[in-house]
């Protein structure tokens, strides 16, 4: 299996973010990159591969247009205001404040195309974030050339991106994306099966009013876990879209038995959409020793995961998104993978 990697993601660092009571260091880092990089290439996974050049169509054709211009000039506007440190909103156009009143100034913009203050930029955030798209969509091309899968090492992640709103982590919805990239060339049916703790918001909003990306998710209860506002299991899409996303939200505490379970739930979903292509959006916060995420995976659990994924019998688009217990992520990412290759 071929992993594509930019060294371009390091550029995205040193920023912070919002805490409970405090701004604390972003848990988002690049170690995060390297270290899963390091253990592809250990366990000889297969080639590690630079991402081809990629133009911003399919970004602007998954994200609003002046979303993605805004992303690509946040740190700019926000230097030129006199600022520095990290570009975090302060404001959100939350009901009943208008949301037809496209501001000005900078510190009012990131709340306008933000959900929260979880994205935050720094000088190199939109050269990592193009590369993080980048890499998610040479990974699509890879297998739309016919590789059984490809990995992407996209960093920053991308699922929590909506249409026209960074938070999370996130920026460009690297596997929605990647996703319309495999229609794009010709694929009918795509499945996006998103196993990260948090529930893929981003992803859904993208695809909800659409039948041919069928969105699945397994994940922390937004009762209690972020990004609280949407995953909940009554959620299924609608017009064309109505049954093609399934939630599958698990209390905080989950095991892998259970856990386990949903993915059969998941998986047997996505057989029966009778998906051309598979992209999994792979976070590995679901690992017990997470820092910010509630599950109990253990590392052992990851093969088995990677096998489950593998007798889907569909090409397949692999695409990090979080995990952050930076120590063990690497083994868990290199645990999911090489699962799929036996599978
Ligand atoms: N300050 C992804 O896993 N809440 N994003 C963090 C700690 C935001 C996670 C709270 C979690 C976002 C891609
Ligand atoms: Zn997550």
């Amino acid at each position: 299996m071929k992993t594509v990697f930019s060294p371009l993601h390091a550029l995205h660092a040193g920023h912070v973010e919002l805490g409970a009571g405090v701004i604390e260091p972003g848990y988002e880092v690049p170690e995060r990159a390297d270290i899963v990089r390091a253990h592809v290439s250990a366990a000889g996974l297969g080639p590690i591969v630079p991402p081809t050049s990629q133009s911003l169509d399919v970004a602007r054709s998954i994200h609003a247009s002046d979303y993605v211009d805004f992303l690509a000039d946040a740190w700019n506007l926000w230097t030129t205001e006199g600022y520095s440190g990290s570009a975090l909103p302060m404001v959100w156009p939350t009901r009943p404040l208008r949301g037809d009143l496209r501001p000005r100034a900078i510190r009012a913009l990131l709340g306008w195309y933000s959900f929260d203050g979880g994205a935050p930029f720094v000088a190199g955030t939109w050269d990592a974030v193009r590369a993080s798209y980048a890499s998610a969509l040479t990974a699509a091309d890879i297998v739309a050339h016919g590789d059984r899968a490809a990995f992407s090492i996209s960093r920053p992640p991308g699922h929590h991106a909506g249409r026209r709103m960074a938070g999370g982590y996130c920026y460009l919805n690297n596997a929605a994306c990647a996703a319309q990239r495999l229609r794009d060339g010709g694929a009918t049916r795509v499945a996006v099966l998103d196993v990260d703790f948090h529930h893929g918001n981003g992803t859904q909003e993208i695809f909800w009013h659409r039948g041919d990306v069928f969105v699945a998710n397994i994940h922390g209860d937004p009762a209690s876990e972020y990004p609280f506002f949407l995953g909940a299991a009554d959620e299924i899409g609608v017009g064309e879209g109505e049954g093609a996303n399934l939630n599958l939200p698990l209390p905080p505490g989950t095991d892998f038995t259970v856990w386990n379970a949903a993915l059969e739930s998941a998986c047997r979903a996505i057989e029966q959409f009778r998906a051309d292509v598979i992209v999994v959006s792979l976070g590995l916060d679901t690992f017990v020793g997470d820092p910010i995420s509630h599950f109990r995976l253990e590392s052992q659990d990851y093969p088995r995961v990677g096998a489950r994924l593998a007798a889907l019998g569909r090409p397949t688009v692999f695409v990090l998104e979080g995990g952050y217990a930076v120590d063990a992520l690497g083994a868990n990412v290199v645990g999911v993978l090489s699962g799929f290759l036996d599978g």
